[in-house]
């Protein structure tokens, strides 16, 4: 199929289409960029959640459970649960499936797995590219669930227009939360498994902490701090109903556009400088530098004097 046509299938929201196209940009194949050009005057429409945190912290349970309850309220749901080691499908994520399968039953519900394969951009580049698609494809929500910490965490955030931070009462969790920078990208927090011990304290804790982050400026968003049990659906309304006072604040703001607006910038940095790279990095490029490290060995050239003459040649072959 031509990417044309795979585009026209996405439309239909064929689910065999859908799965292809996300492969597409999965792998850089040749046709993305034509089939997100397709795509591009169907979209704009999804609302976009981020859903991140430690390991096991219940995100997919939760995940599921929001799913369902959007379900109840007529909404269309794609979820990317973005796995950001392995390239492979590993065991949590085969974990996910399962818990995911009733939920993924429904027409209405699209889940996919995804990993990052190709140069053409990261972990948050590639789930915005596949979001693209699913909204395209006119699913009304987009939930993001990252697997694991670390940067790609963090980088979910750019692909979101709402990130939720899931969070557990054991002991510490704030103090985590805050070191790994969780803290900055979260617009709300979930306190889930809030039936064990230590729920009260835990969001008393992330409180205090965000007390000290207010700035009081004018329009400030203040994360609110929910507690949940997702395993029993408990709380998963409150989670909604703050995904949407959060929407309409964004809205109210203009900051919508503006993390939309941020989001197409990032991409765009990062797509060209993919492109350069690969661009200038041909097999002669590579060869005579090597050839090169020698002389800065001994001591007759730099860093900076080989980094420059390889740009000037380069400039000079496109001028
Ligand atoms: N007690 C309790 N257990 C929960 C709750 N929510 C989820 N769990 C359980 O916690 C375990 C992990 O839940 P997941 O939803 O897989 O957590 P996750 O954050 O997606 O995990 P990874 O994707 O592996 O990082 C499962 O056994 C869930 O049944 C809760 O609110 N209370
Ligand atoms: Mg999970």
């Amino acid at each position: 199929v031509t990417p044309i046509e795979l585009s026209e299938r996405v439309i239909a929201r064929d689910r065999r289409a859908v799965a292809k196209a996300i492969s597409l940009i999965e792998n850089d194949s040749a046709g993305t960029a034509e089939l997100l050009r397709a795509l591009a005057p169907r979209g704009r429409n999804a609302y976009r959640v981020g859903i991140t945190g430690p390991p096991g912290a219940g995100k997919s349970t939760l995940t599921s459970e929001m799913t369902k309850a959007l379900r109840e309220q007529g909404k269309t749901v794609g979820i990317i649960a973005i796995d950001p080691t392995s390239p492979f499908t590993g065991g949590a994520l085969l974990g996910d499936r399962i818990r995911m399968q009733a939920v993924s039953m429904d027409p209405g519900v699209y889940v996919r797995s995804m990993a990052t394969r190709g140069s053409l951009g990261g972990l948050s580049a590639k789930a915005k590219d596949a979001a693209d698609v699913l909204d395209a494809a006119g699913f009304d929500y987009v939930l993001f669930e990252t697997v694991g910490v670390g940067q790609s965490e963090l980088d979910i955030a750019k692909a979101a227009d709402t990130t939720i931070v899931v969070l557990v009462p054991e002991s510490g969790d704030s103090i985590q939360a805050m070191k790994s920078g969780l803290m900055e990208i979260a617009d709300f927090f979930v306190l889930n498994k809030s039936d064990r011990e230590g729920a009260d304290q835990a969001v008393l804790a992330l409180k205090t902490i965000l007390m000290f982050r207010i700035t009081h400026a004018e329009d400030e968003w203040i994360p609110e701090v929910l507690k949940t049990v997702a395993s029993k659906a408990v709380g998963v309304p409150e989670v909604l109903a703050e995904i949407e006072r959060h929407r309409v604040h964004l809205i109210n703001t203009g900051e919508l556009d503006v993390r939309r607006k941020s989001r197409e910038r990032e991409r765009i940095l990062e797509l060209v400088d993919a492109m350069l790279r690969i661009d200038f990095w041909t097999h002669d490029r590579k060869e005579s530098l090597e050839h090169s490290l020698i002389t800065i060995l001994k001591g007759e050239a730099t860093s900076y004097d080989l980094a420059h003459s390889l740009v000037r040649e380069f400039h000079k072959v496109y001028s």
